[in-house]
């Protein structure tokens, strides 16, 4: 039998963490045959529901669940964690200014990156979910600097399986045949979801996603803005933002870096830029990535339209700007 894997949730108490931990609970991001310690983090204000969180898990009786730790210590819920999900953070309220928010969630993350650093697993693989997810995970790897860059990501597979859905309702095609969008950037309305490279596979082998549709004017258009916009559709329709599929998301991000993706097929992952792509190196930006032993790489040699290449350069324009807002909170 496997030892059990130790998964840190952060922000246990919120609306993502009751959605995520009994996936994560049930193998729907490790694998059906590898048992799992859950280490649940929230703030004091939230300890009790925490603990309730933590009473459910236990009335859930999840046969692949060896152990559960809630805490409202940094430390605690850090040490010896092998994935950490990033869900916890300060929420944007009304009024407030973006640089206030910022600066909350830079302190936040400042001071978990240090716990993280010193606490979790070697090679312990990191998912920012919190937003703004990409700064986010920038600031965590500044602060961690012995976990490899390479372990530090953050959450754009919400926006990739939101373009797939997008794709699937379209054509009225399985969700599941259709492969190969792309998120750039940033997770935010400057996204870039981009099917110039997918495909849909039918009875007579793959087709490309713009030839099936033959409607630019849609995929320039409507497609990018519902993608992009999508977060703000579902609040308003639910009062409360995505949960269950930023969850999902969430465990699909970790399953597939870990376990490794289809063979020709690629998801997008916010990973620290290298400068593929002629994205300025050292923004944590959302690109099309192949993930095979544990490691994740960016897809090379993709055409690049004029279209696109304004789209990719607004995305890490807007990057570039949180980046040094994230840096004048510091100082
Ligand atoms: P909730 O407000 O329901 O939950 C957040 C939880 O984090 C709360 O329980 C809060 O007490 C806790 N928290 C706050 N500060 C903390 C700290 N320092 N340490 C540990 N826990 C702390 O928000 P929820 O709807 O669950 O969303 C969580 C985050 O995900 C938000 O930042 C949200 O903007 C972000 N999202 C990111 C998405 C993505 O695709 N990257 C999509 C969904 C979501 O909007």
């Amino acid at each position: 039998a496997k030892e059990p894997l130790r998964v840190l949730v952060t922000g246990a108490a919120g609306q993502i963490g009751y959605a995520l931990v009994p996936m994560v609970a049930r193998g729907a991001m490790l694998g059906p045959d590898q048992p799992v310690i859950l280490h649940m983090l929230d703030i004091a204000p939230a300890a009790e529901a925490l603990n309730g969180v933590k009473m459910e898990l236990i009335d859930a009786a999840f046969p692949l669940l060896k152990g559960v730790v809630a805490t409202t210590d940094v430390v605690e819920a850090c040490t010896g964690v092998n994935v950490a999900v990033m869900v916890g953070g300060f929420p944007r309220k009304e009024g407030m200014e973006r640089k206030d928010v910022m600066s909350k969630n830079v302190s936040i993350y400042k001071s978990q990156a240090s716990a993280l650093e010193k606490h979790a697993a070697p090679n312990c693989k990191v998912l920012v979910v919190a937003n703004p997810a990409n700064t986010n995970a920038l600031i965590l790897k500044e602060f961690a600097p012995s976990i490899p860059q390479k372990n530090i990501t953050c959450l754009t597979r919400l926006d990739h399986n939101r373009a797939l859905g997008q794709v699937s309702e379209r054509l009225k095609v399985q969700v599941a045949d259709v492969k190969n969008v792309i998120i750039w950037g940033n997770h935010s309305s400057t996204q870039y979801p981009d099917v110039n490279h997918a495909s849909v596979k039918t009875s007579s082998g793959a087709k490309p996603v713009r030839e099936l549709v033959a409607n630019d004017e849609w995929l320039k258009g409507e497609f990018i803005t519902t993608v992009q916009q999508r977060g703000a559709a579902i609040i308003k329709a639910r009062k409360f933002s995505s949960a269950l599929s930023a969850a999902s998301s969430a465990c699909d991000h970790i399953r597939d870096w870990v376990l490794g993706t289809p063979e020709g097929s690629w998801v997008s992952m916010g990973v620290y830029s290298d400068g593929s792509y002629n994205v300025p190196a050292g923004l944590v930006y959302s690109f099309p990535v192949t993930c095979k032993n544990g490691e994740w790489s960016i897809v090379q040699g993709l055409s690049i339209d004029e279209f696109s290449r304004k789209k990719l350069d607004a995305t890490a324009q807007e990057l570039s700007d949180e980046k040094s807002l994230a840096y004048s909170c510091l100082q």
